[in-house]
């Protein structure tokens, strides 16, 4: 009898395997490369032909991986960009990292793990290791691939083997990589997690084994929203501070000096990115789908949610002391992106901002040094207007929405008539024209 098994140990042992990555984004690039320094032969997979094109051109469009990372790897090592699915047919192992986007109406859109099924099945064969990385909610993995290939005749955990591992990438972090960030694991069978197991460790320095895929999806949504819920609890202090005139910035420092018990987190206008403000949703999903209504995950949306206007409320306010109106007040946000020093701007609180000062009549333009313009719900392209120190008294209210490090606070605070603070960006300045989120 085949044992696959003890054939796909011995591969990965001796680095024969020929591994695939589907989807090549900010998850699955950076593991494509991980996977190739480790000299498996790797092939990345991609519908996108001008993402295979750059790849092939040795042209990063990630920022964490260089050009030279790329040169290398399709030189030196095995690796090859393709859009073609047919490869699947060669490997022993695929990793699936496309995106898991909600809808409109807030659930999970998992028509990218469907189109890449449509796409293995045809191609599926005896031998290989399945791992899906994709955020989701628990009992996809089971319900969208073992399932489909059960219905096909394959044994999970005989003639093919299935795990989920989620990823837990953290764009322009200097310190976590995909290496050195522990990942889990956890497969169908004991032997379909004993190999996933075999593989990620082969390139990953911590592997976290789990009982199931359910465990390994889960544990994904828990850390996420964990930080969503404490986020939201930090943003409602800070509302609530606001109303009975105690610093909240002051306020956290001080409950901060706990040296057990004790987490920090920071108000905000909002959260934005690819993560916390989606993953939370997969879970209240799931939840209702099992007749559950989870509490603490919808109440946390609806705070956070609620926080660009407030900051719109406290810009009111702000330019109120200074008799202006927000209707033809000219006004500048300073940080576009979700969080500092990176280009996204997925979610970003900014965004919002912009479309309800621009709705309340005020002449709005916004700069960022590194996200240099968006397409605004009207469809129109918004350009980050240059920053000049000098000209920054044009303006007759400053909001700083991303404390990006390229912000020179000092010359802000000089040059500026009135500053809206959303991050405790000046918190060395003692100056009525500094408004602060979270201080009355
Ligand atoms: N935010 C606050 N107050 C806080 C922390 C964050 O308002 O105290 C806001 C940020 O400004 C941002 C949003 O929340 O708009 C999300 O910030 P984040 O620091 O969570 O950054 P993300 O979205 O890049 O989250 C990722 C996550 N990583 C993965 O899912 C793999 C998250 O689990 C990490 O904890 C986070 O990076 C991190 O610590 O950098």
């Amino acid at each position: 009898m085949n044992n696959y098994y003890n054939q796909l140990t011995e591969k990965i042992k001796n680095r024969n395997a020929r591994v695939g990555v589907i989807g090549l984004g900010y998850v699955g690039l950076p593991l494509a490369v991980e996977l190739s320094k480790s000299d498996y032969i790797v092939y990345g997979i991609d519908l996108d032909n001008k993402k295979i094109d750059q790849l092939l051109n040795g042209d990063s469009y990630i920022m964490d991986i260089s050009n030279e990372e790329i040169k290398y790897i399709t030189k030196y090592f095995k690796f090859t960009p393709t859009s073609n699915f047919e490869i699947i047919k060669d490997l022993d192992a695929v990793s699936i990292c496309v995106p898991t986007p909600l809808t409109k109406s807030q659930d999970p859109d998992i028509s990218y793990i469907i189109a890449v099924m449509n796409e293995l099945k045809k191609y599926m064969h005896k031998g290989l290791l399945i791992t899906l990385e994709s955020t989701t909610y628990p009992g996809t993995t089971e319900e969208l691939i073992e399932q489909e290939l059960n219905n096909q005749g394959y044994i999970v955990g005989e003639d093919y083997f299935l795990c989920f591992s989620p990823e837990r990438i953290d764009p322009g972090n200097t310190c976590y990589n995909t290496r050195n960030t522990p990942k889990v694991l956890g497969g169908t069978t004991r032997k379909c997690t004993k190999l996933g197991v075999e593989l990620y460790s082969s390139f990953i320095d911590t592997i976290v084994p789990v009982s199931s895929p359910k465990v390994a999806e889960m544990s994904k949504l828990l850390e996420n929203t964990f930080r969503s819920i404490n986020i939201a609890f930090i943003n409602e202090m800070a509302m609530l501070s606001d109303k009975l005139g105690i610093d909240i910035w002051e306020t956290i420092d001080a409950a901060n000096t706990k040296p057990f018990g004790f987490m920090k987190f920071t108000p905000g206008p909002g959260i934005g990115g690819h993560c916390i403000p989606l993953d939370p949703m997969f879970l209240a999903w799931k939840a209702k789908s099992s007749n559950f209504f989870s509490r603490f995950i919808e109440a946390a949306q609806e705070i956070n949610k609620h926080m660009p206007e407030y900051v719109y409320n406290k810009v009111s306010y702000a330019l109120n002391t200074h008799q202006k109106p927000i209707m033809g007040s000219r006004v500048l946000l300073l940080g576009m992106a979700y969080k500092p020093d990176i280009d996204d701007l997925r979610e970003s609180p900014g965004l919002e901002i912009y479309e309800l000062l621009r709705n309340g009549g005020a002449n709005v333009e916004y700069n960022d040094p590194h996200a240099h313009s968006f397409t605004d719900k009207y469809g129109e392209k918004i350009v980050s207007v240059k920053l000049e120190y000098s000209r920054l008294a044009e303006y007759d209210c400053i909001i700083l929405i991303t404390n990006h490090k390229a912000y020179d606070n000092n010359i802000l605070f000089n040059y500026s008539k009135l500053i809206v603070d959303t991050r405790n960006a000046f918190k060395e300045f003692d100056d009525p024209k500094i408004v602060k989120i979270g201080v009355n």
